[in-house]
């Protein structure tokens, strides 16, 4: 993925019309729509390929499994279209490297989540946020997922990412403010509710370019 509006929406819509509606309009806007089991549960992998119409597709998936459930997870992904899927970091390198594995085969790319951007990542996570950050380096995933609820967390998690993307989610509904963001480190910002909910989702997605492009 190559940065142009930076922008990803996070399309966390359970309803197929809304969900197509959506990215019939913002689709030529954003860099990628991101899905994840709100969506997919309600519709299937199959709405993967009508989404893709719109725009770029990134499997929100969190695989965290044994690296051969995560090999079969990644296949039918890659399989039903989706240009990259996020994985967990946490399950070790082989899981990792078994997604990574798949999406050369199929030429596209695997997203590592780091410290995530909820309170909660404190708890555990965070402690090992710089060892994710290798483990998606040493596995030669394509880039990290960072929060941008704390951006000195964000500027600490690039120094240590080298050339690897960087996707953040939190901004907005979360907290997080997407110009901030950008200025600490990040290639992408994600964003859901505050795009998705709002009454004209279009104007908001082009508020939120307006605001990285300043
Ligand atoms: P919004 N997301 C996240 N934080 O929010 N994948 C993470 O650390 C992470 C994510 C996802 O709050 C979240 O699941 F790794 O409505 C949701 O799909 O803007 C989106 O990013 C944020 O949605």
């Amino acid at each position: 993925m190559v940065p142009d509006s930076r922008l990803i929406i996070a399309l966390d819509v359970t309803d197929r019309e809304e969900a197509l509606q959506i990215s019939r309009k913002i689709g030529g806007l954003v860099d990628a729509i991101k899905v994840n089991y709100p969506l997919i549960l309600s519709c299937g992998l199959g709405i993967v390929p009508e989404i893709k119409k719109y725009a770029n597709v990134i499997a929100d998936f969190k695989v965290a499994d044994i690296p051969n459930t995560n090999r079969l997870i990644c296949e039918e992904t890659f399989k039903a279209g989706a240009d990259a899927i996020i994985c967990q970091g946490f399950v070790g390198n082989d899981s990792v490297k078994a997604c990574v594995d798949v999406a050369a085969q199929f030429g596209k790319e695997v997203y590592v989540v780091t410290e995530m951007s909820h309170p909660g990542a404190i708890d555990f996570i965070q402690k090992h946020a710089m060892d994710l950050v290798d483990v998606a380096i040493k596995n030669g995933a394509s880039g990290i997922i960072a929060p941008a609820t704390r951006p000195e967390r964000l500027s600490e998690i690039k120094r240590r990412s080298k050339d690897l993307k960087i996707l953040s989610p939190g901004v907005g509904a979360q907290g997080g403010d997407a110009r901030t963001t950008l200025d600490a480190g990040a290639d992408f910002i994600i964003v859901g509710r505050s795009i998705y909910n709002a009454k004209d989702p279009y104007q908001a997605a082009i508020d939120l370019i307006g605001q990285l492009r300043r």
